[in-house]
């Protein structure tokens, strides 16, 4: 069976006037409880890395502030997406080019659509800075990999 979802990214709160707004879609698709596949297209960002990650909440009340930290279901400490020690949700970075979209084409083993540890109903971030993936020597990078601010975000949904 293949499971499908979606996730539009989108920006909450006052935007700089002039500038593009951070937004994307992104579609998730597994065979079974295989591996899950990422693809698809984040654009307004600055070029760079941009730390990329499911957090634990499918909740928007406060943007995307409320959808709390990285989903980390067995308690590990903040990794890379290749890292044996890593939250479920460290997806690394998307990496935007010169014209601001950062193409999104991720296949993970930690991420899954289905079971008790699904990410659908949680919460997609894009960051303002580079995740470190835990390397960075800083005091958030154990946790946060120290990607900085929310850019945008969105619910993960099921899709068709
Ligand atoms: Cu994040
Ligand atoms: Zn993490």
């Amino acid at each position: 069976m293949v499971l499908k979802a979606i996730c539009i990214l989108k920006a909450y709160g006052p935007q700089e006037p002039g500038s593009t707004p951070v937004e994307g879609t992104i579609n998730f698709t597994q065979e079974g409880d295989g591996p899950v596949t990422l693809e698809g297209q984040i654009a307004g960002l600055a070029p760079g890395k941009h730390g990329f990650h499911v957090h634990e909440f499918g909740d928007n009340t406060n943007g995307c502030v409320s959808a709390g930290s990285h989903f980390n279901p067995f308690g590990k400490t903040h990794g890379g997406p290749d890292s044996e020690v890593r939250h479920v949700g460290d997806l690394g970075n998307a990496v935007a080019g010169d014209d601001g979209i950062a193409k999104i084409n991720i296949t993970d083993d930690q991420v899954t659509l289905t079971g008790p540890h699904s990410v659908i109903g949680r919460t997609m971030v894009v960051h303002a800075d580079p995740d470190d993936l835990g390397l960075g020597g800083h005091e958030l990078s154990p946790t946060t990999g120290n990607a900085g601010g929310r850019l945008a975000c969105g619910v993960i949904g099921i899709t068709k």
